[in-house]
């Protein structure tokens, strides 16, 4: 039994696409979503047909991510704004997901036990198994209490984009690194293979080049950088292999903020901050 295991796409179809086709070639017969499956990158309706294709004729598991959540209501809309560093992703997303995405979305479960004849019973889940935004790959500060309670020794989560393992208590969390938003990877896309042999599981870590220089051209074409104009400098940073993530420099920028104005409170960032982060990251 060999199962693709992928996360964090992040709407980067094309690395999505690199990454389904390198697994079918490989012999996968299965395919495990971790979740956050559209989020900064444009044109998200590409990667919701790739996964709704792919689904129709492949063995496909989905469970949901923090992004999802965000489709979901879980942060209030009237505050996201076109043109902001800090909300303009949020503000054109939302405007781009369908009724159909999220009908999809809603009806993920955050974790769920994969039961594999012969094999030991894995879980799956996006941040921990009982929260979308908890980390337990590189260990987050809960993640010690979240293994001990683990229902099987094998947890398979995503959520922070890198290549990593944590194992305690008997039990080993592995993150498979992110479909479409890697770090520390150089820029490739990452996604997993895991194979039942003998009765264990085996993993192997891959990662492919695709063609980054298409989705930042699609960036331009949909206005991206002026509808979030750091967000996405820094965005095609990461991309090209920038070590520092998206999360990192928003909370760099509000540090500076706070610096500057005596407070920061989220969403509320004037751009000069942005742009102070962007000089210090030459993006
Ligand atoms: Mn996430």
């Amino acid at each position: 039994m060999r199962i693709a295991v992928l996360a964090d796409i992040h709407g980067n179809h094309a690395a999505l696409e690199a990454c389904l086709a390198h697994a079918e070639q490989q012999g996968a017969e299965a395919y495990w979503f971790l979740g956050d499956y559209v989020g900064e990158l444009p044109c998200p309706e590409r990667t919701m047909a790739c996964l709704y294709a792919w689904a129709e004729t492949h063995d496909c598991t989905f469970i949901r991510g923090n992004k999802e959540n965000y489709w979901l209501g879980a942060l209030d809309t009237s505050l996201w704004q076109r043109g902001s560093s800090t909300t303009g992703v949020l503000w054109y997303m939302n405007r781009r997901i369908t009724v159909r995405d999220r009908a999809f979305f809603a009806g993920l479960p955050i974790a769920r036990v994969m039961e594999i004849p012969g094999l030991l019973a894995v879980t799956i889940c996006h941040g921990s198994p009982r929260a979308v935004g908890e980390c337990l790959v590189p260990p987050g500060d809960t993640a010690q209490d979240v293994m001990e309670a683990a229902a099987t020794p094998l947890i398979l989560c995503g959520h922070r984009h890198r290549q990593a393992w944590f194992e305690h208590a008997g039990r080993r969390a592995v993150n498979p690194g992110s479909v479409g938003v890697s770090l520390e990877s150089g820029g490739k896309a990452e996604y997993m293979l895991l194979e039942g042999v003998d009765g264990a599981w085996q993993e192997t870590m891959v990662r492919l080049d695709y063609d980054v220089e298409q989705i930042i051209r699609e960036m331009r074409e949909e206005d991206l950088f002026s509808i979030a104009p750091c967000w996405m400098r820094v965005t095609v940073g990461v991309l090209r292999g920038m070590n520092v993530s998206q999360a990192a420099a928003l909370r760099r920028t509000m540090a500076l903020c706070e610096q500057g104005e005596g407070v920061c409170e989220w969403p509320d960032i004037p751009e000069k901050y942005w742009e102070m982060t962007c000089r210090e990251l030459g993006v």
